[in-house]
């Protein structure tokens, strides 16, 4: 499978060892892919038994979290928080609330974290958690219930140089200022543990936007540097439609393309003439779901309820900014039958390798999350060094951080691709980008 003899051994075992976990294996054999173009002229780091101490998390955290309901049913969730690799800064990366959280996704995150993390070039490690429990239809006193329960068993295991968690799936500005009350109120310190916050009580400017934002900061300097292009009348799909999804449609948008057709679990909606991003963002902030009742508004616009089938509107340009896995194989064939060039990950790792194989072999450029998505987190490390400054930055500051972060990240995986096999193929970039980091520092903080 790889070249390398000590990557197939080590790949064997963590499949043995972790064999009810896809997802997180998934993560693994896509990194080893790219580790196969290094290892074999380093014996350092089969020597220092690297990639065996990489891929495990340093520590994981599962516990209980119980909370009543509105109509006073105790309910238990099951809580987590897998704390990566710490070698280049305090454990950092985003809480999920959904029901289909387990371990193996939350290992699969916090492992793409780490090296997401390093490519910022900030003083960030990697991890992740969240719980199974489902915010869809839940009363805000509900959210708060469990929010305030969940940081009740938390807050002993974060801290401002610990670990700082973040939102992702289901944890947005609400849920982190229920979490944050009441660590703040448990520990009794104003240090800003979480990121995402409100502006109210230390957010920073840009954050809810930086996901998205930073995802086409970063297709911009591919269309640039390959095709010597820009977004200007680019047909732009995008599948879902949260945070990440929502802002990267408003960014392309900005600079000049058209987002022609959006998702989310329900379904998508296409409108050739671009849609009124102005209704689904207004669609979307009064409930979830805004795919059908888009219709409403909008009738020439063409609704259909399988959101997979999105992949088959002719496009130049598609930003899977949903969830794992949501692109497999017979998406990659209906985008490259259609005529898109370019695909960049917002969500994380939302390809299939079967998929990201095709896309790359098809000759489309092809962006992974690790890089392409790492707008959300750089802001977040921006968060925290105007927490510790106690000094908020203005928008038009971090907007430009930003902006510089995502080319700097593009630059950081173009040079390494370039260096070991095609410049286009920014997968092998990006991770040998991200690893170099956290190796070296691994390497010099001894045996642990
Ligand atoms: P949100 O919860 O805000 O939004 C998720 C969106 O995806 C919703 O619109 C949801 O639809 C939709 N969705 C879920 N499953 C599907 C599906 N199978 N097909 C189509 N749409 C679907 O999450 P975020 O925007 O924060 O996160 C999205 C992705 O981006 C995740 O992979 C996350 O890990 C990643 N990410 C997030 C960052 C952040 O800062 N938030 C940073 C970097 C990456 P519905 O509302 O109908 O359920
Ligand atoms: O996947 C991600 O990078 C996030 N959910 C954001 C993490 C963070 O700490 O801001």
């Amino acid at each position: 499978m790889f070249n390398s003899e000590y990557l197939n051994e080590l790949f064997e075992r963590t499949k043995e060892r972790n064999n009810s976990q896809p997802e997180y294996l998934q993560a693994v054999e896509e990194f080893f892919e790219a580790m196969d173009f290094i290892v074999c002229n380093d014996p350092d780091i089969e020597k220092y038994a690297i990639m065996e101490r990489i891929i495990e998390p340093e520590r994981i955290i599962k516990f209980r979290v119980t909370w009543v309901d509105d109509k006073g049913v105790i309910n238990v969730n099951r809580g987590y928080r897998v704390q990566f690799n710490s070698a280049i800064g305090p454990y950092k990366g985003g809480l999920r609330f959904h029901p289909s959280v387990n371990e193996s996704i939350l290992k699969f995150l916090g492992f793409e974290q780490t090296f997401k993390n390093a490519l910022t070039g900030l003083p960030l490690g990697g991890g992740k958690g969240g719980s199974d429990f489902d915010p869809r239809g839940k009363s805000d006193d509900e959210i708060m219930r469990f929010c305030q329960n969940f940081m009740l068993e938390l807050y002993r295991h974060i801290g401002a140089d610990t670990d700082v968690p973040a939102g992702d799936i289901g944890v947005g500005f609400r849920e982190i200022g229920f979490m944050y009350g009441m660590y703040r109120k448990i520990v009794n310190e104003n240090t800003g543990v979480l990121t995402g916050k409100g502006l109210t009580y230390g957010g920073s400017l840009v954050r809810k936007e930086a996901t998205g934002y930073g995802l086409c900061y970063f297709v911009s300097e591919m269309l640039r540097v390959y095709r010597n292009d820009n977004f200007e009348d680019k047909k732009v799909i995008i599948s879902g439609c949260g945070k990440v999804g929502m802002h990267a449609a408003l960014k392309a948008q900005e600079l000049g393309g058209k987002v022609i057709a959006m998702s989310d679990i329900n379904g998508y909606v296409h409108d050739e003439n671009g849609l009124d991003l102005n209704i689904v963002k207004m669609l979307t902030e009064k409930a979830p779901e805004f795919t059908q009742k888009y219709l409403e508004y909008r009738p020439s616009a063409v609704y259909e309820s399988n959101p997979t089938k999105m992949w088959g509107v002719p496009c130049d340009i598609a930003l899977p900014c949903a969830t794992q896995n949501e692109l497999p194989i017979e998406g990659a064939k209906s985008l490259v039958e259609n005529g898109c060039f370019l695909v960049a990950e917002g969500a994380n790792m939302p390809t299939t390798i079967e998929a990201t194989k095709y896309l790359q072999h098809a000759d489309i450029l092809f962006a992974p999350g690790k890089a392409a998505n790492a707008g959300g987190v750089a802001v977040s490390g921006l968060e925290m060094s105007q927490n510790a400054q106690h000094y908020p930055w203005t928008y038009a500051e971090v907007d430009q951080k930003l902006e510089v972060i995502m080319s700097d990240i593009f630059k950081k995986a173009y040079t390494e691709a370039r260096k070991y096999t095609d410049h286009r193929n920014l997968v092998v970039g990006a991770n040998i980008a991200g690893f170099m980091r956290v190796y070296r520092a691994m390497l010099d903080q001894g045996i642990l």
